[in-house]
């Protein structure tokens, strides 16, 4: 009998993490689990416990997965059939997502392969940035010596309005020749390009997602009115936003995350739009465990991704994780997991511990 099990887990974060919509002090997140075959698959949904980053947060997700995708799941379709017969319920793409990716992993396992194989030609490695919060300026230039410290290929720090200038400008004094971004998490509107375009002179390999989280046409309207390149994040939220983004000229850059564009399949097909059009890719996060990092690094490792991605260890962002291996960072690179599917070793007492709730679908 296949059984899928829905967990809601509630980790504290080391550090709060402030972004222009919020902070963020817990990752509070559904962790799916799917038995039947011999084969136990695990995945994560990227929702958190409020809709800022996007619409969906852990109560419409556990909606959607519960009263809807569920029941689609039941004979174990491929990802790909899974997402044909889940065009009946429109948008919702964190949701089909965390199904999408649980069948990736099953599928995977029941092959015996590792999940960066199967998506696929894999670099065997993927290249890691960090994605660091807002906080006082003294602070963030005192993180990102930290980080590159370590090893990281590529800082990003996040922003917000009035203070772009003051953070930007702090790192760049200390760090002239860093590869450095910015993400403002959609917190300008087209009326800010003042604002903007004094971040043309600190050199930004690019600014990600600047305007409101739907957009595509005002983005191409400023992409012609600063000289730093643009990277769309929250905007790019299917394969057809992707091409028409590609179209009006909105974007130099995308941000894939799996989470956000309903799974690895869609993901596969946005980094081959996006290639096709001279852009660059690279692979996000969303503060994922163990468990969602263990996708977003598989995906990260695939041949076309050619930045680093934000796909830091998770040692960055919690004490204890809920898988007993966690990536390991080395010299700025992360390998993916050889074990089949996500080669991910559950800490199930420790998952259970930090368990709020638990439904079966
Ligand atoms: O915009 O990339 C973002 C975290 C939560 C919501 C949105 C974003 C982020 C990050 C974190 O930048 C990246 C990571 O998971 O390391
Ligand atoms: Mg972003």
């Amino acid at each position: 009998m296949p059984s899928l099990k829905i967990n809601l887990v509630r980790l504290p974060l080391l550090s709060r993490f402030k972004t222009s919509f919020g902070t963020e002090t817990h990752r509070c997140g559904l962790i799916l689990r799917l038995r039947g075959d011999g084969v136990t698959a695990y995945s994560e949904c990227v929702a958190s416990s409020n809709p800022y980053y996007s619409y969906e947060d852990n109560d419409t997700a556990l909606h959607i997965i519960r009263d809807h995708l569920g029941k689609l799941v039941r004979d174990f379709p491929s990802p790909d059939e899974f997402l044909e017969r889940a065009t009946t319920v429109k948008g919702h793409n964190m949701a089909k997502a965390a199904v999408e990716m649980l069948l990736w992993d099953f599928h995977s396992k029941r092959k015996m392969k590792p999940l960066h194989k199967m998506l696929g030609e894999s670099k065997g490695h993927a290249d890691v940035g960090i994605s660091l919060g807002i906080d006082r300026t003294g602070v963030m230039v005192k993180r990102v010596g930290e980080a590159l410290k370590r090893g990281y290929k590529r800082i990003k720090v996040k922003i917000e309005k009035g203070k772009e200038y003051d953070i930007v400008r702090a790192v760049r004094a200390s760090f002239p020749e860093i590869p450095l971004s910015a993400d403002a998490n959609a917190c300008y509107s087209v009326r800010d390009v003042h604002l903007l375009r004094r971040l043309d002179r600190f050199n930004l390999l690019y600014l990600e997602q600047p305007l409101d989280h739907d957009d595509l046409i005002y983005h191409a309207r400023l992409r012609k009115e600063i000289s730093t390149p643009i990277c769309l994040d929250e905007s790019i939220s299917s394969v057809d936003k992707a091409l028409k983004a590609f179209e009006v000229g909105a974007a130099d850059v995308v941000n894939i995350k799996p989470g956000r564009i309903g799974g690895l399949t869609n993901s596969l097909e946005v980094i081959r739009v996006v290639r096709k059009n001279k852009g660059h890719v690279w692979i996000g996060g969303m503060l994922e465990t163990g468990i969602g990092r263990s996708f977003n690094i598989a995906l990260a490792s695939h041949k076309l991704v050619d930045y680093a991605g934000d796909t830091s260890p998770n040692e960055k962002y919690f004490e204890r994780d809920i898988v007993k291996n966690p990536f390991v960072m080395r010299y700025g690179i992360i390998r993916p997991n050889s074990g089949p599917g996500i080669g991910i070793e559950i800490d199930e007492r420790f998952l259970g511990k930090m368990t709020i709730r638990s439904w079966a679908a």
